[in-house]
């Protein structure tokens, strides 16, 4: 009933594998994915309704009739020159999975073909090849098959979907080099090789090995690759304080003196910025074999990593990485460190404003006192007549003066000293003894 040409249009597509044996036709798809089920049909048979149906095909499992519109689920496409009908099932779901029927309406008994429909999942796979590269550096990848795949297609793609790596494919085993891509098959030991050569960050992430079958789902292997950015000379961890400055020192190697410095800040070195013209940041060349790197006045968006380095391309291993971390100090801490610093700076000062003061009031204490005293000399003069101690207090309203004034009265009574010749320190000692100790001490 079929002929071999018949068998041969129902090739693998990309998105689902049809074939037949004795009359099944095997279809292959993804779940979430569409399955195309072709039906050939024999000559003579062109302008006769062709229909997709399942279970015992009665009047309620008809799927998708030629002559129907299509739907959503199913739609349908009756190639009269190649006398194939394809029925398409779109969104696969697992319960999708099943027999169904190819039929043809004609007088009498319809002509059935019994096909076949397995649904996967589409994703590889359990197991998964973990492969590192480093960046700039170049990759090989191993994807090995079985002796029966030898003369099949391979191919090679990005991601974990099956349903579509073929299509999107980036290295195939009839386009064996592409760019950065190689792809060599050594049928012998049953592997075939993928190299990626010029590795960047964005080379990491999931890929498929695939080989081709004619019948039946393509097997897939899957592999993980991580490309590594290469680092530094060294890194350096440093940290500094808000507000504060901070110093590190990068490399500069004498071959490289008429090259411009750099620093860059980014956790990432491919994709860092150029710090060098902003007001804060400043480079400075130190010697022979170091440029020196100050930061001024740190905020806490300086944290992070920064990249330095003395040639204009970065070469692997020829740059310094830093990570530095601003410390906040606290509130409180830094009034108190500030408070420290201000009293330090200002004590001079403050003795001398005290000394100046003390000086003053001292001079004026004493011009107060010998004025005292010659007033006082005076109304002794007219005391000693008159034997009136009450008039001196009345015009010294003066407390201290008036309460000196009595105390020297007393004692040139007691003594028979004559006025002004008596002591006068020792009497204003009297009266004011701690004052009169700084007075002494400082005039
Ligand atoms: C036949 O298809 C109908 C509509 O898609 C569905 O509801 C029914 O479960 C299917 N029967 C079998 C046996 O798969
Ligand atoms: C139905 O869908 C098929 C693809 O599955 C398409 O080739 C055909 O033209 C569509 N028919 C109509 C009437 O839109
Ligand atoms: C820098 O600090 C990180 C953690 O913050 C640590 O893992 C790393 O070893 C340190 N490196 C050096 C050179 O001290
Ligand atoms: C930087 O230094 C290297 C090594 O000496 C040199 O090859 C390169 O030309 C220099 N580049 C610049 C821009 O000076
Ligand atoms: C890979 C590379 O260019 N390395 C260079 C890094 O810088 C030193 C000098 O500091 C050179 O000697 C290396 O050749």
């Amino acid at each position: 009933m079929w002929s071999h040409q018949n068998l041969q249009l129902m090739l693998c597509t990309a998105l689902s594998c049809v074939s037949s044996a004795a009359g099944l036709i095997l279809v292959f798809g993804y779940e979430g994915r569409d399955v195309m089920v072709s039906c050939p049909y024999d000559p003579g048979y062109e302008r006769y309704q062709k229909y997709l149906c399942n279970s015992s095909c009665g009047y309620s499992d008809f799927l998708i009739r030629s002559s129907q519109e299509n739907k959503t689920k199913y739609s349908v496409y009756d190639d009269k020159t190649t006398r194939v009908v394809t029925v398409t099932i779109s969104d696969l779901h697992f319960d999708d999975a099943g027999k169904y029927w190819c039929g043809v309406t004609r007088a009498g008994k319809d002509i059935y073909t019994e096909v076949q429909l397995e649904v996967k999942a589409d994703r590889c796979c359990d197991t998964v090849n973990n492969i590192q590269g480093n960046e700039d550096g170049s990759v090989t990848i191993s994807c090995p098959y079985d002796s029966q795949s030898d003369n099949k297609l391979k191919f090679f793609c990005r991601g974990n979907r099956p349903s579509t790596c073929l299509q999107q494919a980036v290295i195939t085993s009839s386009n064996t080099q592409d760019g950065r891509f190689r792809l060599s098959d050594d049928r012998k030991s049953g592997i075939f090789t993928v190299t990626i050569s010029s590795l960047t960050l964005k080379d990491s992430g999931s890929y498929l090995c695939g080989v081709q079958r004619n019948s039946g789902f393509d097997v897939f292997s899957a592999v993980d690759l991580e490309v590594k950015e290469w680092c530094c000379v060294e890194s350096k961890n440093l940290s500094g304080i808000a507000g504060r400055a901070v110093t590190f020192q990068c490399p500069y190697p004498p071959h490289h003196r008429n090259n411009m410095t750099f620093l860059c800040k980014g956790a990432q070195r491919s994709d860092c910025t150029y710090m060098t013209y902003q007001g804060r940041f400043t480079l400075h060349n130190v010697n022979a074999a170091f440029f020196s790197v100050v930061i001024t006045k740190l905020e806490a968006e300086d944290s992070g990593t920064y990249w330095c380095r003395s040639d204009p391309e970065w070469i692997v291993g020829n740059y310094t990485q830093f990570h530095l971390t601003v410390e906040e100090v606290e509130q409180r801490g830094l009034s108190i460190i500030e408070a420290q610093y201000w009293l330090f700076a200002a004590l001079p000062v403050l003795l001398l404003i005290l000394i100046i003061i003390l000086v003053k009031v001292c001079r004026t204490k004493r011009r107060q006192l010998n004025e005292a005293a010659v007033d006082m000399n005076t109304s002794k003069l007219e005391a000693a007549d008159a034997q009136d101690v009450t008039s001196g207090e009345d015009i010294y309203k003066n407390d201290d003066v008036a309460a000196m004034f009595r105390q020297q009265k007393r004692t040139q009574q007691r003594t028979h000293v004559l006025p002004g010749t008596a002591d006068e320190d020792q009497v204003i000692y009297e009266n004011n003894p701690t004052e009169q100790i700084y007075c002494n001490h400082f005039i």
